[in-house]
Formats: structure tokens, C-alpha cells, sequence
């Protein structure tokens, strides 16, 4: 088979001390961190959408790089995606892949030709994935793309619409199991509102919930053992997004009694976007027993929407990863580059430029967090300021054995408690930080 890349070979690692653009300066698959080779450790995953269909399009302007993959017909372009793909994530070492439905395999002139279509795409990945030992990390349907769901899909107050996105989410699913997905993701892509004047909120909440049992019951019914995610966002391009953030979510997923069936994925860009650190979402899904898989990008603070870039700032990765080793690593997880060089970047080089600036910044992340949780500096300093919940009237409040009467009683006796506080050291334990990433 003849190569999409063929000026370019397979990358190696090659240390921090090389100049070839084309190499890893910090990823070595092989390199164990953590008690785990860097490959398991990070589990990196190529975003279907943004690398094999992403154009360039904006808002302004028409694509600026050729993701066609020489073919003029949808059936042979999806093929060819694929083998493209695969040789993508066989020169990156990446080992897998994320996807959309409509991302495979578009629509075509009904849902059962569509399927079908979607089938033929299916079992060649099954056939590429068996060749090469790439995996799934997670699939998903695309219900937000086409004109029928402009009001949503799980939430859209056509009953119609809502019966042909459950249908559409059916068919995703049975691809998922059918290549051994370890997940599958639910982003709210619509499931908003604009105002809340033609809105019926609490019907589309309901409505959502029982398709997301709907579905989570038949998956299980037909063999699925992986995750279900969902994806939280705050905004874009509904103005208000009901997966606002992990903790809207955990809300959500709490009151319809679904909490048990999913986990997070969390993207940097969202974060972001709802006014949080990358590193609070995953500390909340981390802190409540739902942490569960990563979009790495982030997103730019002067531009303030999603623009999934490729994630280079070594501070906020390696925050990151301080938060999955402390989670215990990724199980069925992993970091997705849902990401996407430039619109300027549009040459194929581009491509792998863009993969080896995320993967070697993860890199560095993971190195990085090893070395926080090592160092101990940060931890013991934590725990040193929580201390007074270890011994005496903190230690009975948490054991339950202070009722309000005694803590009332404690208090009075105690006096002015001012001098009980110590620095939050915030300036230090920066320092701190810089001291053991520039020190790696
Ligand atoms: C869009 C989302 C989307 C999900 C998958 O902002 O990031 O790409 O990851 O549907
Ligand atoms: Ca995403
Ligand atoms: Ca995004």
C-alpha cells in the first residue's frame, strides 16, 4: 500500500538534546515513570475529526489544508482515512483512536443506508486494528452536525428527532463494542438552550436522562464492559450547555440515578471555557470517584473560545498529570488530542509537528508529576496545614464524635482563634513547583 507520508518516517526519540523537528525530545515509550512505561502512562489517542477531517475551516474563511486523501467519493475517502490514520498513529506510536460516527463514515440519503455504510468502515478498522494492534480508546455519535439537530438531539423537543438521535447513538454504540472500544463518550453538543422563553428545561433534562439509560442498558445488554463518559461543557454552541461542568454533571448524573454508570472526560479546553483550571475539573471528578478519561488541547485566555489547540504549556500538563497519578493512572482512559494545528499550519508535516509538541509536553507532564509527588514538598505541605483535623476537637468532628453542643462548648473556651492560622505559602509553593520543574 502506497504512503500518505512518505517524506516522513517513523519518529524516534531522540533527547532533549536534539534539533530534529521531527523527533521526540522527551516521549520514550519505553521509558518507565511511575512504575509504568511512558506509553501505558500517557495511552495517547488520535481525535479522528480534528486529524483526518479537519480542514481549516473557520467561521471566515474556507479550508486551508487538503484532507480529501485523494479520493473523490465518500465511500473510498472513508477508506482511505483509515489507512491514512493508522499510518498516522504507527509514526506517532500512538496506539489509539477516538471517533464520531459521521467522522468514519458520513451521512448518506437515510439512516439505514447510512448504517450500512458505517458497517463497511467498521469491519475494515476491525481488520486494521487485528493487522497492527491499534485500539480503540473511545467512539461517539455525532448529534449536533446535521440541520435535524438544531434544538438539540436527546433534548430536542421533537419527539421525532429525539427517537432518530437514540437510534443514531444505538448503531454507535454497537460499533464501539464491535471494535472493543474501552469507552464511549456522550458530549452534549446541543443539549442546551439559547432562552429559556421557548425552553422547557426540565422535560429536556428528564428526556436526556432516560436516553442515557436507555442506551447504558443496552450497551451492557450486548456485551460492552467499557466506560461511559460525558463530556462537560459549559458553552459553545448552545449559550448554555447543560453539561455545564464535572460538578453540574455529577448533579445530574446523581439525581436520575445514573452516577454508578458514568465517569468523566475531561477536556482542558472546557475547562477552561466554564472559568476553571484544567486541574480543578479533574480534581472534582478525582475527589468524587468519577474520574475517567482526558481531551488534552487547551485553549487560548485572550481569544476565550474552544480552540482545541495542541497542548504545549508544560505547567498546566504536568498539573494534569499530578492529578492522574494521584487518581492511580488512567484504567479505560487516556489523553485524546482532541486538537487541531492552526488554520497557518496546513502543510502534512503540520500534522506530526502538532503530535509531537502535545506528546512530548505530556511527557514532560508525566516527569514532571512524578517528581511532585516524589519531592514531597507539595504534599507534606498539605498535609501539614490540614493537620489540625488529625489530633483533638478536628479529629472527633470528623469521627463523629463532636456534636454541636461540644464544639459550641469548645469554642467558648478557646477564645480568639486568629493565631491558630499559619501562611498559605502560596508564593513558596510556586516557587517550588518552578524549582522542581526546571530542576527535571
Ligand atoms: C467539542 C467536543 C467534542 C467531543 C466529542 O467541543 O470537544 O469534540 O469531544 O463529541
Ligand atoms: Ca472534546
Ligand atoms: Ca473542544
Amino acid at each position: 500500500m502506497s504512503e500518505f507520508f512518505p517524506n516522513i518516517g517513523k519518529i524516534p526519540y531522540e533527547g532533549k538534546n536534539s534539533t530534529n523537528p521531527l523527533s521526540f525530545k522527551y516521549y520514550n515509550p519505553d521509558e518507565v515513570v511511575n512504575g509504568k512505561t511512558m506509553r501505558e502512562q500517557l495511552k495517547f489517542a488520535l481525535s479522528w475529526w480534528h486529524t483526518m477531517g479537519g480542514d481549516g475551516t473557520d467561521m471566515f474563511g474556507c479550508g486551508t489544508t487538503d484532507k480529501t486523501w485523494g479520493k473523490t467519493s465518500p465511500e473510498e475517502r472513508a477508506i482511505a482515512k483509515c489507512d491514512a490514520a493508522f499510518e498516522i498513529m504507527d509514526k506517532l506510536s500512538i496506539d489509539y483512536y477516538c471517533f464520531h460516527d459521521r467522522d468514519l463514515s458520513p451521512e448518506y440519503g437515510s439512516l439505514a443506508e447510512s448504517n450500512a455504510k458505517f458497517d463497511v468502515v467498521t469491519d475494515y478498522l476491525k481488520e486494521k486494528q487485528a493487522a497492527t494492534g491499534k485500539k480503540l480508546l473511545w467512539g461517539t455519535a455525532k448529534c449536533f452536525d446535521h440541520p435535524r439537530y438544531m434544538h438539540g438531539a436527546g433534548t430536542s423537543p421533537s419527539a421525532d428527532v429525539y427517537c432518530y438521535a437514540v437510534a443514531q447513538i444505538k448503531k454507535a454504540v454497537e460499533a464501539t463494542v464491535k471494535l472493543g472500544g474501552n469507552g464511549y463518550v456522550f458530549w452534549g453538543g446541543r443539549e442546551g438552550y439559547e432562552t429559556l422563553l421557548n425552553t422547557n428545561m426540565s422535560l429536556e433534562l428528564d428526556n436526556m436522562a432516560r436516553l442515557m439509560h436507555m442506551i447504558v442498558d443496552y450497551a451492557r445488554s450486548i456485551g460492552f464492559k467499557g466506560d461511559f463518559y460525558i463530556e462537560p461543557k459549559p458553552k459553545e454552541p448552545t449559550k448554555h450547555q447543560y453539561d455545564f461542568d464535572t460538578a453540574t454533571v455529577i448533579g445530574f448524573l446523581r439525581k436520575y440515578g445514573l452516577d454508578k454508570d458514568f465517569k468523566m472526560n475531561i477536556e482542558a479546553n472546557h475547562a477552561t471555557l466554564a472559568m476553571h483550571t484544567f486541574q480543578h475539573e479533574l480534581r472534582v471528578a478525582r475527589d468524587n470517584g468519577v474520574f475517567g478519561s482526558i481531551d488534552a488541547n487547551q485553549g487560548d485566555t485572550l481569544l476565550g473560545w474552544d480552540t482545541d489547540q495542541f497542548p504545549t504549556n508544560v505547567y498546566d500538563c504536568a498539573l494534569c498529570m499530578y492529578e492522574v497519578l494521584k487518581a492511580g493512572g488512567f484504567t479505560n482512559g487516556g489523553l485524546n488530542f482532541d486538537a487541531k494545528a492552526r488554520r497557518g499550519s496546513f502543510t502534512p508535516e503540520d500534522i506530526f509537528h502538532s503530535y509531537i509538541a502535545g506528546m512530548d509536553s505530556f511527557a514532560l507532564g508525566l516527569k514532571i508529576a512524578d517528581k511532585m509527588i516524589s519531592d514531597g514538598r507539595i504534599d507534606s505541605f498539605v498535609a501539614d496545614r490540614y493537620s489540625s483535623w488529625t489530633t483533638g476537637i478536628g479529629a472527633d468532628i470528623i469521627a463523629g464524635k463532636a456534636d454541636i453542643a461540644a464544639i459550641e462548648k469548645y469554642a467558648l473556651e478557646k477564645g480568639e482563634v486568629v493565631d491558630s492560622l499559619s501562611s498559605g505559602r502560596q508564593e513558596m509553593l510556586e516557587a517550588i513547583l518552578n524549582n522542581i520543574m526546571f530542576s527535571l
